[in-house]
């Protein structure tokens, strides 16, 4: 029987749409693997750069009523090191993404480089972090500069280029667009929400770096009206990222413009039984509702 969930982002072939967004379990070979073994149709690391970097003190990662809050600070090993646990991953066949991160458009390239010949499926550019300063979301809220790194990034690697976007922005279409003009094969939307929380008896704020990025359920109706936004002014695929819990939301996502939907806050709630969950109930609505592939699915909110 035809797999129904079979699906293609930039090229790359995914059993089934879900995904495992950058930064949660995304650290080891062997923790990306519990994750294909979960039945993720893709995985995407943790975002690594050139060099080390331990991250921000603790607190970072605060519980709050709709979700988490997180200001980890881009805690990585450097792209190098990834290269021994990339060796646990590549015999699975499913597509890995590596996330990863830069302070200019040579940085960028060089880490690109690197993560390519260490045998990347892809690369995802995250130009969007909420609350590093240089490397995050100050590019992804800046049409020039993000126009000079996935060129760059696109003249030294030829495998597909993913670049994540942030939802702090007044017009995400027209940085979407500017990433896509670039040379963009996928876009991402959407990398956590810039967000605060303070304890009142102490007043302080909870988070060592006070900002973070919010994510989870909370923000699940902006990223939904980013991939709607994204998918009506590019026609690259789009990936769906932002609060995903349930099979529900993924095709929510799906008929907002998704290709595909990445899970992250919801793994810490439910577990990795999660993508397997979100899957099988995509493939049941499929049948119910007469689709024989969930391509159908994508930007079908578009027509109303
Ligand atoms: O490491 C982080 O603090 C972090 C990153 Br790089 C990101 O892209 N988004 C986020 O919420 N946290």
């Amino acid at each position: 029987m035809e797999n129904r969930l079979a699906t293609e982002i930039a090229g790359l072939k995914l059993a089934n749409p879900t995904m495992l967004a950058s930064g949660i379990l995304g650290y080891t070979g062997l923790s990306l693997k519990s994750i294909i073994e979960a039945g993720a149709g893709a995985v995407v690391t943790k975002s690594m750069g050139l060099e080390p970097r331990t991250g921000y003190p603790n607190p970072t990662v605060v519980q709050t009523d709709c979700g988490l809050l997180n200001a980890m600070g881009l805690p990585n090993p450097g792209i190098s090191h990834f290269k021994e646990e990339m060796k646990e991953i590549k015999s699975t066949g499913v597509p890995t993404i590596l996330s990863i991160y830069g302070y200019s458009s040579e940085e960028f390239a060089k880490v690109a480089e690197t993560a390519v010949k260490m045998g990347a499926d892809a690369l995802e550019l995250n130009v969007s972090c909420p609350h590093v300063k240089k490397a995050g979301a100050e590019i992804g809220c800046d049409p020039l500069l993000l126009t000079e790194i996935v060129k760059e990034v696109k003249k030294k690697v030829d495998k597909p280029v993913i670049v994540k976007l942030t939802p702090n922005v007044a017009n995400i279409g027209e940085i979407a667009k500017a990433a896509e003009k670039a040379g963009a094969d996928a876009i991402t939307a959407i990398n956590t929400v810039k967000a605060m929380n303070i304890e009142i008896e102490t007043g302080r704020p909870l988070l060592a770096n006070k900002f973070g990025g919010l994510s989870g359920p909370a923000i699940k109706p902006i990223a939904v009206r980013c991939v709607y936004d994204v998918y009506r002014s590019v026609d690259v695929s789009v990936i769906g990222c932002g609060g995903i819990t349930s099979w529900q939301d993924a095709v929510e996502f799906m008929l907002a413009g998704a290709s595909a939907v990445q899970i992250g806050t919801a793994i810490a709630f439910k577990g990795v039984s999660v993508f397997s969950s979100v899957a099988k109930g995509i493939d049941a609505y499929l049948q119910r509702k007469g689709f024989k592939n969930v391509k159908e699915l994508v930007g079908l909110a578009q027509n109303y």
